[in-house]
């Protein structure tokens, strides 16, 4: 990794600002290896930032989300805006590529300078995706995109931390995922602002838009209704469309103020997601080199200690919190903040 021609701090922000493809490659790559470059650049490039309108594509597995989101790039270069993709698979130890011509359906936009697509495993992500794909898209915002996709995979709530940074989520959906529509409908996965049933061409496509439909009726009081917008993204069939819905969406948070408040949640959730990311790994990390702390767990188990005076300890030693130890049921605040999104969609 030394040998590489070195960026500076300034030559790096400069590149990156300049939108130069090479400068955006190490940029990420430094965030994914949570270099301190990285985390120094993204600080200098972040008042820049706030340009970008970052779209979620979620969905189950093979739905169509990469050709869906090539199509959507396709679309989106005709007219002559800039976008940059990141696809996130946090099943996938690689990364930086290497599923590309695989699974991501990208690659007819390789030689078009005016986007930048880039994939993420799990590989060497100690702070988590999340973490990861904040600092990407901050990147990529800087670079002067003006729509950034962030694909990933789900149906439920493995995800959110990952799209919690959105602007707009799209779900895909393809005729037979029904998995998702039990979700949807059991309220086990939030109500995306738009959704894309895809693979159109599938003859239980009308059968799919009448069930999601029926789901979305149940609940009349959201200022915003999640259109629904079948397509072929093989083809492109009603792409347009789907991009149209998304502006809509967009157009619908800038009129009511809703986008700013929008965005400071998301980015309040971030922050409380990526910090409790980090305090989790941090516990976990001290409990396994401290053979006092493992020794209060076998306590435990021996039940010679009780599991809440065992937390307490851990707390005291881990993070020094003896004088302002809570109780449980006092602190559920912290993640409030996070979940409760649904009254700015
Ligand atoms: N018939 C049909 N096939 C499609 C359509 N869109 C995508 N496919 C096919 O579905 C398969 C999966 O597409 P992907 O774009 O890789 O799906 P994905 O959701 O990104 O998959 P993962 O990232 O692996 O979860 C591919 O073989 C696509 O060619 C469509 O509109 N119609
Ligand atoms: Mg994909």
């Amino acid at each position: 990794m030394a040998a590489r021609r070195d960026f500076t701090r300034e030559s790096l922000a400069a590149g990156v600002r300049a939108g130069d493809r090479r400068a955006l490659a190490r940029a990420i790559t430094l965030v994914e290896n949570r270099e301190p470059l990285a985390y120094e650049v993204v600080r200098d490039l972040y008042p820049e930032t706030g340009g970008a309108y970052a779209i979620g594509v979620t969905g189950p597995p093979g739905v169509g989300k990469s050709t869906l989101i090539s199509a959507l790039v396709r679309h989106v270069r005709s007219l002559d805006r800039s976008v940059g993709v990141i696809s996130v698979d946090p099943s996938s130890p690689f990364s930086q590529g290497a599923l590309l011509g695989d699974r991501i359906r990208l690659v007819d936009h390789f030689l078009d300078p005016e986007v930048f697509i880039r994939s993420m495993g799990s590989r060497g992500h100690l702070g988590g995706l999340a973490e990861a794909t904040l600092q990407a898209l901050l990147v990529l915002d800087a670079a002067g995109k003006e729509l950034v996709f962030l694909e990933t995979v789900g149906t439920g709530q493995g995800e959110v931390e990952v799209i919690g940074i959105a602007d707009t989520v799209v779900l895909v959906l393809m005729p037979g995922s029904g998995d998702s529509i039990q979700a949807l409908k059991a309220g086990i996965m939030e109500i995306p602002d738009v959704i894309a049933i895809n693979k159109m061409d599938h003859p239980a496509a009308k059968t799919m838009l009448n069930e999601v439909r029926s789901i979305l009726s149940l609940d009349k009081d959201r200022s915003w209704k999640p259109p629904i917008v079948l397509t072929e993204a093989t083809t492109g069939q009603n792409v347009p469309e789907l991009l149209e819905k998304i502006e809509a969406h967009r157009a619908h948070l800038e009129s009511e103020g809703h986008l700013e408040e929008r965005r400071r949640k998301n980015l309040a959730g971030e922050v409380f997601a990526i910090a409790s990311g980090r305090a989790k790994a941090h516990l976990e990390q001290v409990v396994a080199d401290d053979p006092e702390l493992r020794r209060l767990l076998d306590e435990v188990q021996r039940r010679e200690l009780d599991p809440l005076t065992a937390v307490r300890e851990i707390m005291e030693r881990v993070f020094h919190l003896s004088g302002a130890w809570v109780q449980p049921g006092s602190g559920e605040q912290s993640d409030g903040d996070k979940t409760d999104r649904t009254d700015t969609r």
